[in-house]
């Protein structure tokens, strides 16, 4: 199943997020997969800094995954570049498909 969601990324460190991303940790890229994650892309609307991610799931969404310590590490240390809740986790704001083209 398709599902997409928002984030926020803080100001000014878009160059930063994306070095991040291209050096993802490869136990995490292993644990995505296997959690059944996959076509995964995150896109930034620099006018409101909105990160907004799609991915393809088969199970529980990448944002389900808190419980595993190599997401608790990979969010502590995203949170000083993202706008995050208490326990580092991402704000997330679910988006509703509204259009598909197969
Ligand atoms: C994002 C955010 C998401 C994670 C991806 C890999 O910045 O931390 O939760 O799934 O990275």
């Amino acid at each position: 199943m398709k599902i997409a969601f928002k984030m926020k990324l803080k100001p000014g460190f878009e160059a930063e997020y994306k070095k991040r991303h291209d050096e993802i940790w490869p136990e995490l890229v292993t644990l995505l997969k296997e959690s059944g994650i996959s076509d995964y892309s995150i896109f930034l609307d620099e006018e409101t800094n909105s990160l907004f991610a799609v991915q393809q799931q088969s199970g529980s969404s990448s944002q389900d995954l808190g419980s595993t310590q190599i997401v608790q590490k990979w969010w502590a240390y995203m949170a000083d570049i993202m706008e995050t809740n208490v326990d580092n986790s991402p704000k997330t704001f679910p988006l509703e498909m509204v259009f598909h083209l197969a």
